[in-house]
């Protein structure tokens, strides 16, 4: 069984759904003995606190395996994790199976919802009963990830532009080609980073192929036509109406992320030329700043005009102030005291990991976990002292702060009722790091001039706007993957197919033909669902529409920061304490006082920005 992101339970215990089963699902009542009596209320709710029983004894020690196996990635620790996720998916196999016999009773509302929780709980479930492929599900899962983690790109030969950021061994892991992709402006350094990555990912295409073949097994045997389809089972709708959802929700950004990218694209054109960014194509991905052209941030100084004002750099003003990677867990900590949240407890300082280790292999990418379901809350992340890693550490601390409010549900509870809300929590604090923030916490010195706003929303735009066509393809691809749309052979091409569709963004060559280039993205290897991401971006903007208005901010929204605002903590309490007891709908109005994704508050955020990018690309040809 998989660990989630942001949920380190082993059982996933968030998103329930109400799912209207289709004709599959009659194999498990076939399957039931004839003789036995048919379920009644009282053997469900028997059988919800014995699930509830074994998966808060079991789950602790599959979390603490699967802690340190990221934390040291070896021969051994991968062998304790696959057989730790074995056992995890069995028993979260089974679990599912037996809640499948009670869903037609009328039961009560709290029971309904566990055993609904139940049969969504796994990320990937296996085929029941059989053992052996359940072990190679396990083994493949483990082995994708370890390889992530310990990926690198060892150039052959004499021609490589990145000797001066090789390590001493002359490779480069993720985290040095990535400083390549942050900072070189060099488009042929930058090419070979890019190519350089894709590298780790080749091997890893075919065990991907049979970690699909058995989860969809496994999804069939639960009465989901594929994984794909359980996973968009899980956000309290029909599946097929998820589906319509998102893409209602991308229709109303679409124009905001187009006119962006059709800016970024004209001031690119203007630093390489048109030879490698012509203007009616897709971007190329190597020249945006990030490793999967995700947030654009990073090449902000290439895309700002000379003429807006300047905001600030906050990268520049932490390095100025000497902030070190303990400085940055320290200060987002304190937006959520002042928020009236409890300090981290000690143990998060002793056993978080903050700093790359020098000696061994980690999995790196961020992620924040709570071991025993109540206090043992840990990030596990290696720090860049940088305006990202600053993001990324509120981020991380909101799952944490999450993961602490919902620890006074039910085990089944204990989880978000969205894997959106979960992404989407430390998001929305962190929009509160505006300028007057950041002077009342000493990193700035004077306010930027008001018209520094466009530059400042520009930046902003760069990364949480940038993001919402990534954040929605990569679920489309694995949908497709799933459904069998896309064959082993097209994995490589659909990936980029929907790239260059969502995004306009698209591969600088033309890809080997063994190239697996979703595998150089941590959530295809690490079977984190994505979704998620999309979501939290929609769902951060509406939530800090509702905390601003009920701090009585009248100003623009991009200019409000809840800092020190106990009422706005603890109305947000109140819902994450709700965990996945409520829909989420239900939780959502709770705090903003409507039930469903609203992508207006986004919208209104980057308004001025809008207008602004609009009259730029008044006399451009957008498009590609
Ligand atoms: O994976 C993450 C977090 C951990 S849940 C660092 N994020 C996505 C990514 O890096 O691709 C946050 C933004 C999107
Ligand atoms: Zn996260």
């Amino acid at each position: 069984m998989k660990r989630q992101l942001g949920n380190a339970s082993l059982i996933v215990l968030g998103a329930a759904a109400i799912f209207a089963i289709s004709a599959c699902d009659t194999s498990v009542n076939v399957e039931m003995d004839k003789e036995e009596a048919a379920p009644t209320v009282a053997d469900a709710t028997a059988f919800v606190a014995r699930a509830e029983e074994t998966l808060a004894r079991e789950s602790e020690a599959a979390a603490r395996t699967a802690w340190v196996n990221a934390n040291f990635i070896s021969y051994d620790t991968n062998w304790l994790a696959a057989k730790s996720s074995e056992k995890m998916t069995t028993l979260g196999v089974d679990l599912a199976q037996e809640a499948s016999t009670y869903r037609d009773l009328d039961l009560p509302d709290d029971v309904a919802r566990k055993i609904k929780l139940l049969r969504l709980g796994l990320t990937l479930p296996a085929p029941q009963g059989d053992t052996k492929a359940t072990a190679e599900l396990a083994q493949i899962t483990t082995d994708l990830e370890a390889s992530y983690g310990k990926g690198k790109y060892c150039p052959e030969g004499d021609g490589s532009l990145l000797q001066s950021y090789a390590r001493e061994d002359g490779c480069l892991s993720l985290t040095e080609l990535e400083a390549v992709i942050t900072s070189s402006r060099n488009p042929g350094e930058l090419l070979e980073a890019w190519e350089g990555w894709r590298t780790v990912s080749v091997p890893m295409a075919p065990k991907y192929a049979r970690m699909v073949e058995i989860a969809n097994a496994g999804a069939e045997g639960l009465g989901f036509a594929d994984v794909g389809a359980m996973w968009r089972s899980n956000y309290d709708m029909e599946a097929d109406a998820f589906a319509e959802d998102v893409d209602r929700l991308w229709g109303e950004v679409k124009p905001l992320y187009n006119a962006l990218q059709c800016h970024v694209r004209a001031k690119l054109n203007e630093t390489y030329g048109n030879d490698v960014v012509p203007l009616d194509q897709p971007i190329p991905a190597h020249l945006l700043g990030n490793m999967w052209a995700q947030q654009w941030g990073n090449i902000y100084d290439l895309v700002a005009p000379d003429t807006m004002a300047s905001g600030y750099d906050l990268t520049a003003l932490l390095n100025a102030k000497g902030y070190d990677a303990m400085d940055m867990v320290k200060t987002a900590e304190t937006f959520f005291t002042s928020l009236g949240f409890d300090a981290l407890p000690e143990t998060f300082y002793e056993r978080s990991l903050f700093l790359k280790p020098a000696d061994r292999d980690v999995v790196c990418h961020a992620s924040a976990w709570n071991l025993d379901d109540k206090d043992d809350i840990r990030i596990k992340m290696c720090i860049k002292v940088d305006a990202e890693d600053f993001q990324t550490v509120h981020h991380e601390i909101g799952h944490n702060i999450y993961q602490r409010a919902y620890s006074i549900q039910d085990p089944l509870f204990r989880g978000d009722p969205n894997d959106g809300f979960h992404e989407a929590i430390g998001d929305m604090i962190a929009l509160s790091i505006t300028p007057g923030y950041l002077q009342e916490i000493g990193l700035l010195e004077t306010l930027p001039p008001e018209d520094a706003d466009l530059g400042i929303l520009l930046r902003q735009a760069m990364d949480k706007v940038a993001f919402l066509p990534f954040g929605l393809m990569v679920d489309k691809w694995r949908w497709q993957v799933f459904s069998g749309e896309l064959t082993p052979a097209d994995y490589n091409a659909g990936w980029w197919k929907l790239r260059e569709e969502y995004q306009g963004v698209g591969a600088p060559d033309t890809r080997p033909v063994d190239a697996f280039d979703p595998g150089a993205k941590f959530h295809i290897p690490g079977n984190t669902p994505y979704m998620r991401y999309f979501l939290a971006h929609i769902f951060q903007f509406q939530f800090q529409k509702a905390a601003c208005d009920l701090a009585g901010w009248e100003g623009p929204l991009h200019r409000c920061s809840i800092y020190g605002n106990e009422a706005v903590g603890e109305k947000f309490n109140e819902m994450m304490e709700m965990g996945a007891s409520h829909t989420w709908q239900e939780a959502l109005a709770a705090f903003t006082g409507k039930g469903e994704a609203d992508a207006t508050a986004i919208q209104s955020y980057f308004a001025p920005l809008k207008t602004w990018l609009d009259e730029q690309n008044a006399d451009r040809s957008c498009g590609w």
